[in-house]
């Protein structure tokens, strides 16, 4: 899926800003005559999470109503007019003057509907349903009634237009898509490029790729709707986390002489492939430090806000961190190109959270998680930050499971053949997946959940655990999550749970673990930040609390400590 560009072939505009907005509390929609435009509407942020925006009703998780008037801003003569939703959490139906355009299911990743035929040149109504409430149907699924709300994963579940709106229009006989998979050769460097057209004749493709002093043309007759090109760079440029070299690719149509559609990538040279007990990126071994994640922040809920995505990056440039996992879902397009451009590599994880497989549910929520992952890859997979594909997060103990996750595994290792997979585990778990996943990824809380308070019981117990999984499987193992809740400014010695001392110990002497034990290639702290979750007997305010900075963004104890540690700097 490519995102839509601007130029002079191609173009958009983002629909964000104030939107009308309306809950519907009973399910009864929103008045007769809401194909023209309901009424009775309240102005609303749009991209952002509907929860924290009022004094109130910050619980009601839907159905809730947008609607946004818009003027067609381009002919559409010879040009395609989609639109384009970066994010809707949960449930969208989508109407366009008053007609159905489409559905959605699942929040976190894009769709869009081709509405060349239904837009107007002026008034154009465009109206979006959002259903977020939670149902064991979906995925990520409800679950514990000791948490309000009920969901069963441990994050607020924000709804509403969490991403850009984006109105665009392509060239009928345009680019469709690309792939790009590299590889190299000593220093030699090879990018496969596929390209995806509608059925064209006496149409040709001109490629380039520049950057670095290099400077490669490629023109070849198009014969078949994927073609295919492969551009050999000598004395390339490798991206690497310390340095992050993209090339510019660029990709013509030309008909009769003339050019018809542009398209333009940045692309990474690099490889990253499982050998034995090792990561190699570009044949050398990785060592991954960094964190589990939100997307989350007051106010804007999960909202996408540039400025957050900068800080975020910033500091975790600051602490030492190379790299993180998209837990519980995929984040915005936004901050995939930023990992890109600043050089960390990313698990990059669908929205399969808490998964329970109980049989009423199990075959809808496969047919989601392929969905998911289908959505997934074809978004992210031209990203050399994207290292991995992460198929679930702490799904539960199930006689099933193995065979869930085999047929999801198998769907993605179909559409992507070069990148690892791995699936993240709960502490308590016996992972079916680990047979066939390339990498164990594993959340451990012993000292917090378990042996409360005992930290260095705890790091025997993890020892111990970690030897026995190696021993079982021979796989690279990444510790994914582990940490301890502090309350910002609580302090105590010796170290109680919920000081910031006790989580500076917990997660010193976690890392000492890992980094005895050869076969561990990364640890992920829990988490950047805190966060919002549903409210609890264990999470206070309805508060995660095992960030290393706090939810506006300031470090703890934890972060000073993990800056020494992973760059050697008070
Ligand atoms: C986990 C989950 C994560 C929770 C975390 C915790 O294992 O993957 O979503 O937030 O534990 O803090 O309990």
């Amino acid at each position: 899926m490519l995102y839509p560009q601007r130029n002079k072939f191609r173009h958009y505009i983002d629909l964000s800003g104030f939107w009308d907005f309306r809950f519907d509390p009973d399910d009864k929609g929103v008045g007769e005559n809401w194909r023209s435009g309901f009424n009775n509407s309240c102005p609303i942020a749009v991209p952002a999470s509907w929860n924290d925006q009022f004094a109130d009703d910050r619980d009601f998780l839907g159905p809730a109503w947008y609607q946004i008037k818009f003027k067609k801003p381009w002919d559409g003569e010879n040009r395609k007019t989609l639109i384009r939703f970066g994010s809707v959490n949960y449930l969208s139906d989508v109407w366009l003057n008053g007609e159905l355009i489409g559905r959605h299911e699942g929040g976190h990743l894009p769709f869009e509907f081709d509405i060349s035929n239904k837009i107007v040149s002026e008034d154009n109504l465009l109206v979006v349903r959002v259903d977020g409430r939670l149902s064991n149907l979906h995925v990520p699924p409800s679950g514990r009634p000791m948490n309000n709300p009920p969901t069963n994963f441990d994050f607020y579940p924000f709804c509403g237009i969490h991403r850009p709106v984006l109105l665009y229009v392509i060239p009928n006989e345009g680019i469709r898509d690309i792939t790009v998979i590299t590889s190299i050769e000593d220093t030699t460097g090879f990018l496969d490029v596929s390209i995806e057209t509608p059925n064209l004749s006496k149409a040709s493709l001109s490629l380039s790729l520049k950057g670095y002093g290099t400077e490669l043309m490629n023109t070849s007759n198009i014969e078949e709707n994927v073609q295919k090109v492969t551009l050999e760079v000598k004395n390339a440029k490798f991206w690497n986390p310390e340095s992050p070299n993209l090339y510019d690719l660029t990709i013509n149509i030309v008909k009769e002489d003339s050019i018809i559609d542009y398209y333009s990538l940045k692309v990474g040279i690099r490889t990253i492939e499982v050998i034995g007990d090792k990561l190699l990126l570009n044949g050398d071994p990785i060592y991954l430090t960094g964190f589990g994640r939100h997307e989350d922040f007051p106010i804007t809920g999960r909202g996408y806000v540039p400025a957050i995505i900068i800080k975020d990056y910033s500091l975790m440039k600051w602490i030492g961190a190379n790299s993180f996992r998209t837990s519980h879902y995929p984040y915005s397009e936004q901050m995939m190109d930023l990992a890109d451009r600043l050089g960390f590599l990313v698990i990059d994880e669908i929205p399969a959270v808490g998964l329970t497989f109980s049989k009423d549910v199990i075959d809808r929520q496969l047919d989601l998680c392929n969905q998911y992952i289908e959505e997934l890859i074809t978004r992210d997979k031209n990203h050399p930050s994207v290292i991995m594909w992460s198929l679930a997060n702490e799904p539960h103990n199930s006689l099933k499971s193995g065979e869930f996750f085999k047929a999801l595994y198998d769907k993605a290792r179909n559409l992507d053949s070069t990148r690892p997979i791995t699936i993240v585990n709960m502490m308590g778990v016996k992972e079916k997946a680990f047979k066939f996943c390339d990498v164990l990824c594993i959340n451990r809380y012993y000292g917090w959940y378990l042996q409360p308070g005992s930290i260095d019981e705890a790091c025997e117990v993890l020892s111990k655990e970690m030897d026995k999984l190696y021993e079982q499987h021979r796989k690279p193992i990444i510790l994914s999550e582990f940490g301890a809740g502090s309350i910002p400014g609580w302090h105590a010695q010796p170290p109680e749970m919920f000081s910031e001392e006790f989580q500076a110990e917990f997660i010193e002497k976690y890392i000492d673990v890992c980094r005895n034990k050869p076969y561990v290639i990364g640890e992920h702290v829990w988490n950047l930040c805190d966060f919002k979750t549903s409210q609890g007997i264990t999470r206070m305010g309805g508060m995660n609390y095992k960030g290393v900075f706090t939810r506006d963004r300031r470090p703890k104890m934890a972060a000073h400590l993990l800056r020494k540690l992973w760059k050697g700097k008070n």
